[in-house]
């Protein structure tokens, strides 16, 4: 039955090896295809960044199915993909997608069961006659290839040089907002597409808020200031932290703090290396900040996973039972946060190598005081 739709392949490719390990992946939790609906995993998958498309992965091939509107496209960026065109009704991607199914006998379909709304997952149920399993696809992405290992160290690379310039231009008087734009100024100027999310420009008071997302809020004279952002580079994210202090009369007790996150941080990170467990590091930095009296005012896990999402597998927190491998990319970052005094968060993203780890992000560390 090929024929219904080979005249409608645009080009043809074969499966890359992140396909063929997606593939792996599924048929041990039990289906033989993959109905891959979420933008990151299309992306991770087959290279494609438009917006409206449908991705399915069978032991056979990797297929893409898109429309007029993004066929060229689809052409230019899936070279690993049978491009398929859904141009009418009866080749609608519904039609199409059973075509496949019934071409390569397909009994039972994986989807990812965290990115299908239940509207979404209902009429792909009503159109598609065959058993559908909810798949867990958080290992996919887990491990980095040395080619994603590049373009993260691009993106940390951007917000190095970032920071390292906010901290020449930055003077009290102006709004954190302010702050927020000088910052996505310089990450597009270096090659950034975007923000990985909203920049955090916590100063005064709202240090104390772990994600106080920058706001009209003017940065006062002897404030402490904690900027957390990312860049997305070619599809993959960077997560750097930095607190410094406005000047020299910051608060002593803040001054304190920051020599208890920097100890925190700079150990659990001594610490990261293959055969780890995740909460063997959340635990390093917790025990630190718990010894120094501060136990109750860090409340959120040590770090994450990154790469295409800004959060993603493996959790670095208490209840995490995931280890540390090779070639893994997650963030530490332990903080202190006071109430209606402020707080210090200092954040890396390390990549877990062979025997340890190295740090992507190398900004210094040292508390520095803009005056
Ligand atoms: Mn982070």
């Amino acid at each position: 039955m090929i024929w219904f739709y080979n005249k409608y392949i645009e080009s043809g490719g074969h499966m890359n090896i992140k396909s063929k390990k997606c593939i792996e992946i599924a048929n041990r939790q039990g289906a033989q295809a993959v109905l891959v609906t979420s933008t990151h995993n299309k992306f991770y998958l087959t290279g494609f960044t438009g917006t409206t498309s449908t991705v399915l992965i069978t032991s056979k091939n990797q297929y893409i199915l898109v429309d007029f509107r993004y066929i060229d496209q689809a052409k230019n960026q899936c070279f690993d993909s049978v491009v398929l065109l859904s141009d009418d009704a009866e080749h609608s991607v519904m039609n199409l997608l059973n075509q496949i199914i019934a071409d390569e006998d397909i009994q039972i379909i994986g989807f990812e069961k965290d990115q299908l709304t239940v509207d979404e997952f209902d009429t792909y149920k009503s159109m598609i006659k065959v058993e559908f399993l909810g798949l867990n696809l958080n290992e996919l992405r887990l491990i980095k290839s040395l080619e994603e290992i590049v373009i993260m160290q691009k993106a940390a690379d951007i917000v190095d040089e970032t920071i390292e310039y906010i901290i020449t231009v930055i003077k009290p008087g102006m709004t954190e907002s302010e702050v927020d734009l000088l910052l996505y100024n310089k990450i597009r100027t270096l090659g950034a597409k975007s923000f990985s999310f909203n920049t955090i420009v916590a100063s005064g008071w709202r240090g104390a808020m772990p994600h106080g997302v920058a706001s009209d809020k003017i940065i006062e004279e002897n404030d402490f200031v904690t900027i957390d952002f990312g860049a997305v580079y070619n599809g993959y994210c960077s997560d750097l932290t930095r607190t410094f202090a406005m000047s020299q009369k910051a608060d002593d007790q803040l001054k304190e703090i920051y020599a208890i996150v920097l100890k925190a941080q700079t150990s659990a990170l001594q610490a990261c290396r293959p055969g780890v467990f995740t909460r063997e590091i959340d635990k390093i930095a917790r025990d630190i900040i718990t010894a120094a009296g501060y136990g109750d005012y860090f409340k959120h896990g040590t770090g994450h996973g990154l790469g295409v999402l800004i959060h993603e597998a493996p959790r670095l927190n208490q209840l995490s039972t995931e280890v540390l491998m090779e070639g893994m990319v997650v963030t530490v970052e332990p903080g202190i946060y006071i109430p209606n005094l402020g707080g210090v968060r200092i954040e890396d993203d390390v990549l877990i190598t062979k025997d340890g780890c190295i740090r992507l992000t190398k900004s210094d560390k040292q508390l520095k005081y803009i005056r």
